[in-house]
């Protein structure tokens, strides 16, 4: 009957206390066979709490917190721990010394070696894009050289678009060509093209590579001064796009006068102003600074710019730190326990 061994953590310490929270990570049906030898009934459903009594000495809390997870607070009292930890240890259960979303953790990823291991196969299941997959390969070897004395933040601000995927708006006058960007960028027809002012009239999303880093670009309506009432909501709309933003693209044709949401003076996001159609010849085309002066249209000064976009959300320099990146949030209270003097 002792097949299939276990492990539990006491996530409430091993000292007294009104109640012990105790956690299970193990297989379902190990987890069945162990909930009915304590209280006689399986697992509770996934997502559901029972009452049980249990070992013939106390009742509490089981909770199933997911397929291979469960939780359980007997009464914190020693005698009543004792027992409990006495069973466990019959059944085959073995005590952690991790924390049990640490010890959930590597449950999921039983080829990993090491936490760090566990942590970037977790991260890989769900990034996108060529620069975040890079980057995570190369952390467990950064993580396994670090000194002690290495800066844990360091990077934590700079690649965070890299495992949380970024938004950037592209805003501007109507007719100023937004969307013929967002087609160019996506390498497909995403948003209507037109050269009546007002055609995009509610905002126009969708997920484009930028030079290897995945962000989900949206095209906002364009501002005019005559908007109907479903373009004022539509504004609203984006001013909440663009309260979200890692980063505002303003842009405006030869001759427009660049004009902003409102949200846009309020955002603390960077912003790279563009100068769009530069295919088109216009005596007013240096009437207004920008940073960039590209065709959609014809592909002139492109590359340079999705550059700068990649480069504004994710900065070179943090690319090619040495140092490691706290890519998950469990790696720093991991980290914490193998060097107790850091930070
Ligand atoms: N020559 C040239 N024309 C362009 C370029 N980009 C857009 N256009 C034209 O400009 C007009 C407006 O383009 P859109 O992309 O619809 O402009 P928009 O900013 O999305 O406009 P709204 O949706 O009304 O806000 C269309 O006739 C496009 O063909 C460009 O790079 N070069
Ligand atoms: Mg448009």
């Amino acid at each position: 009957m002792e097949s299939d061994p276990f492990v539990w953590s006491c996530d409430s310490g091993l000292g007294t206390g009104a109640i012990a929270l105790i956690t299970i990570v193990a297989t379902p049906s190990t987890l069945d066979r162990v909930c009915t030898a304590l209280s006689n009934r399986p697992s509770p459903r996934i997502g559901s709490i029972a009452h049980r009594s249990f070992l013939d000495i106390d009742d509490g809390l089981f909770m199933r917190a997911s397929s291979n997870m469960m939780l359980m607070a007997p009464h914190g009292g020693i005698a009543v721990r004792h027992k409990f930890v006495a069973a466990l240890t019959a059944l085959g259960g073995t005590q952690s010394e991790m924390a049990a979303s640490e010890v959930e953790l590597r449950s999921r990823w039983p080829e990993a070696n090491e936490m760090v291991e566990a942590c970037m196969l977790e991260t890989l299941s769900h990034c996108q894009g060529r620069i975040a997959v890079e980057q995570l390969l190369k952390q467990p070897a950064l993580w396994r050289s670090a000194k002690a004395s290495d800066g844990l933040d360091h990077h934590d601000q700079s690649l965070r678009w890299l495992v949380s995927m970024p938004t950037v708006v592209i805003t501007g006058p109507a007719n100023a060509g937004k969307s013929t960007l967002i087609n160019a960028l996506a390498g497909r027809a995403v948003s209507l093209v037109s050269n009546i002012p007002g055609t995009t009239r509610d905002h126009v999303g969708t997920i484009v590579d930028l030079a290897g880093i995945h962000a989900a670009v949206v095209d906002l309506p364009g501002e005019r001064g005559d908007a109907d009432a479903i373009e004022t909501q539509a504004s609203r709309i984006a001013e909440e796009v663009i309260e979200r933003a890692a980063l505002i693209v303003a842009v405006h044709a030869p001759g427009q006068q660049p004009c902003r949401h409102r949200a846009c003076a309020q955002s603390t996001a960077q912003t790279l102003s563009v100068q769009l159609q530069a295919d088109r010849p216009s005596v007013d085309s240096k009437e207004f600074a920008s940073d960039y002066c590209i065709s959609a249209l014809t592909g002139a000064g492109m590359i340079d710019f999705v550059t700068a976009v990649k480069d504004a959300l994710v900065p070179p320099a943090a690319l090619h730190a040495t140092t490691p990146w706290r890519f998950h949030p469990l790696l720093k209270s991991w980290r914490d326990r193998q060097s107790p003097t850091i930070e």
